[in-house]
């Protein structure tokens, strides 16, 4: 059944350094979501490790963590009907070659590790991300 739930996007490096952080909102509001918290923020590497530690025995685990913590950070709180699925429709594929036409990582995304988008892949860990950034 569906519902309205949040999901946990971030805008990566990449675009944030290309201005691109107010276009990639626009598209998430024209589609629908509602940005209900966001921060821009710079992280250190020690926090993306813990950020990305389901990645941690990747082989591109350390050049991730320096990737995220290479510059500032636009991070947000999306809420829509079934957020984490339709944000992971809109972001498209992970390597943004093999991303559908349309999709953010498809006009943006520079390479798989520059993809400009961060999106949570399931309502578990939305809640656990929205935390991470979101405590208070
Ligand atoms: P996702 O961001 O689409 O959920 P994940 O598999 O969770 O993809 O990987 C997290 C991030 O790690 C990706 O967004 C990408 O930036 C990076 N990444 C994934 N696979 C590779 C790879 O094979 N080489 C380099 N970086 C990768
Ligand atoms: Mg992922």
């Amino acid at each position: 059944m569906s519902e309205v739930e949040q999901t946990l996007s971030i805008i990566k490096p990449d675009a944030v350094e290309r201005n691109l952080d107010q276009q990639i909102k626009s598209i998430f509001v024209k589609n629908g979501f509602k940005i209900i918290k966001e921060k821009k923020i710079k992280l250190e590497k020690n926090e993306a490790e813990q950020f990305y530690k389901v990645h941690q025995t990747k082989p591109f685990y350390n050049d991730l963590c320096e990737y995220l913590s290479s510059g500032p950070i636009l991070v947000m709180v999306l809420e829509k009907k079934d957020a984490v699925l339709a944000n992971r429709n809109l972001m498209g594929a992970t390597d943004p070659k093999k991303a559908e036409e349309g999709t953010i990582r498809k006009s943006f995304g520079i390479s798989i590790d520059k993809n400009s988008v961060h999106g949570s892949d399931s309502a578990e860990n939305a809640k656990i991300e929205i935390e991470f950034f979101f405590k208070n």
